[in-house]
Parts: C-alpha cells; sequence; structure tokens
C-alpha cells in the first residue's frame, strides 16, 4: 500500500510526497507534531499538518534565516532564536566564532525532544553538548519582555501567524523585540510567500516600519514551502544589509554555507515587482 502526504497550500492547490513511514505522531499543549519519512526530502517534521522542515531543503532555510544578519552586524555576540525548536537555526548560528552565546526560546519543549531524538543533522547544537547554546521552553513573547537592551540579533524563526505565533506578527511583539536588541541591533523574521501571503506581508512589513528605521524583505528557494518562493524580514536600527555589508568578511567566513554566499547576500535582496508592491 503506497502512503501520500499531502499539504493543501490553497483551497485548490498542493504538495504531495510519498511517506514510508510515520516515526512519530503526538499532541502537545499547543499543537499536533508529527515526523514522517519521506523518500525525496528525508524526514519532514509537520505542525498541525504543515510542513515545518524536511531533511532535504533546511539547509537554505536556516542558512537564510541566519546569516544575512549575522554577516551584516560587524561583530555579533549574543543571538537570540524565537521558535525554531528543530535547533537548525542555532546549528547555523554556532559556526559563527565570534558568537559567544546563543539563546533559544521555543514554546513546544516536545518539538525540541523530538528533534534531538529524530533530526539529529538539526538539533546537533541544542543537544546538550554546547556551552554556547542556552535552552528555554517559553513563550517568545514573554521571555523577551524580561530580557531588554541584551542581544545583537534576534531570529524569529516561527510558525506561520495562526495558534501560538500570531502575537510574533504584531506591532507590540515588534515594539518588545526592539527594546531587546542593543542599539545596533538586528532581527530577521521568517515572513511568508510572496506569492501567497500578499495580505499577511502587508501588515507585517507594515508594523515593521513603525518600529525599525530599516526594514527590507529579502527572499530564498525554499521547494517545500507553499509556492516555493519564500522571504524573511531583515529589520535594523543601524546597520543596512545591502549598503553596510562587508562582502570581503562574508568571503572569508572560514565554513561551509551550501546556499549563502557573499554574492548572493545582495542578490537576495533583488525582488522581483510584485514582491516589492507586496510591501509597497
Ligand atoms: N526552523 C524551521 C521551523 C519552524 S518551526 C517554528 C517553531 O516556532 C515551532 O516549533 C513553534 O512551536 C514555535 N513557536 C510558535 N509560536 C511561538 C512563540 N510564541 N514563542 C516561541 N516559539 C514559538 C519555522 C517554520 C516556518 C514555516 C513556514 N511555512
Amino acid at each position: 500500500m503506497e502512503m501520500w502526504y499531502t499539504e493543501k497550500h490553497s483551497e485548490n492547490v498542493g504538495i504531495t510526497m510519498k511517506v514510508t513511514e510515520t516515526l512519530f505522531s503526538g499532541k502537545s499543549e499547543f499543537q499536533q507534531l508529527d515526523i514522517v519519512q519521506t523518500l525525496e526530502y528525508g524526514k519532514m517534521m509537520l505542525l498541525d499538518g504543515l510542513v515545518m522542515v524536511t531533511e532535504r531543503d533546511e539547509f537554505v532555510y536556516h542558512d537564510m534565516i541566519a546569516h544575512p544578519a549575522l554577516f551584516t552586524h560587524p561583530a555579533p555576540k549574543n543571538v537570540l532564536v524565537i521558535g525554531g525548536g528543530d535547533g537548525g537555526s542555532i546549528r547555523e548560528i554556532m559556526k559563527h566564532p565570534g558568537v559567544e552565546q546563543a539563546t533559544l526560546c521555543e514554546i513546544d519543549g516536545l518539538v525540541i525532544e523530538k528533534s534531538i531524538e529524530l533530526l539529529p543533522s538539526m538539533a546537533c547544537e541544542i543537544d546538550g553538548s554546547n556551552s554556547r547554546v542556552k535552552l528555554h521552553v517559553d513563550d517568545g513573547l514573554a521571555y523577551i519582555r524580561d530580557h531588554q537592551n541584551e542581544f545583537d540579533v534576534i531570529l524569529v524563526d516561527s510558525t506561520d501567524p495562526i495558534g501560538p505565533a500570531v502575537g510574533l506578527f504584531e506591532e507590540d511583539f515588534y515594539r518588545l523585540v526592539h527594546g531587546a536588541l542593543k542599539e545596533d541591533g538586528i532581527m530577521v523574521a521568517q515572513s511568508e510567500s510572496p506569492f501567497y501571503h500578499a495580505d499577511i506581508q502587508k501588515a507585517m512589513y507594515g508594523n515593521l516600519r513603525n518600529v525599525f528605521p530599516i526594514v527590507e524583505m529579502y527572499q530564498a528557494f525554499i521547494p517545500t514551502y507553499p509556492s516555493g518562493l519564500w522571504s524573511f524580514a531583515f529589520a535594523s536600527k543601524k546597520y543596512h544589509p545591502v549598503n553596510d555589508f562587508d562582502q570581503q568578511r562574508a568571503a572569508n567566513r572560514g565554513f561551509h554555507t551550501r546556499y549563502y554566499n557573499e554574492q548572493l547576500h545582495l542578490g537576495a535582496f533583488m525582488l522581483p515587482t510584485f514582491a516589492r508592491e507586496n510591501i509597497a
């Protein structure tokens, strides 16, 4: 018998993959978590039936949520990730030797636990082996309220704006993030698909512009997310991701990245017209 997984991206369109095995299926206090084995994309983690990560294409998302901010800021030392319980963002942050501490604040302890058990290629730095990494199981909103003026970079590696992540797309949250950053801090947040989510983007970027002086969108190709075209919001107090970017420092990074590089950093901020219009 063949097993197929389908995620509907809209009423009339979806993505379908052949699945060989369910590795975990369970409900936490916050959401339904499933980890399945697929033939084409390796292991895949779903929350409430939506694809969060797959082993095959997670490198794109995690390179692109982490490195643009970490190579724009001249010397990031203290970094916070909100969400991201699979550990992929923390793994990329740990490639930067100048980062002294990275904190993960994930609302759902079950995501962390099952990622350590079943997705070790992503969770390799959140399993207790790295003393530069701290874990908090808490709502990101509550956590940053108590941690003002602390971070050089904050990455919002959150689910889509449904359930526990709704508040992470609102202006009040961005004000707290602004306060939690030092005076030259940078925030990056995943910002949905320019192709399908124009309405979410319009509201989100409007909220960000009410709070941060520099707000730019950049894009990446993520085949298992709706439309394959994904985006990130770069919100900054001081450094501009293109004008203040030191291409040489990124070129001399001294570690391998399969998606990010010093040329793509610049290219990612060059948007197709329809994407630019979403946030005009
Ligand atoms: N690294 C890519 C994976 C994710 S999952 C996002 C995580 O955010 C989930 O584990 C979820 O439990 C967590 N989360 C949601 N709301 C909060 C909150 N308020 N505080 C802390 N953590 C939270 C990103 C997938 C992007 C999907 C795009 N389609």
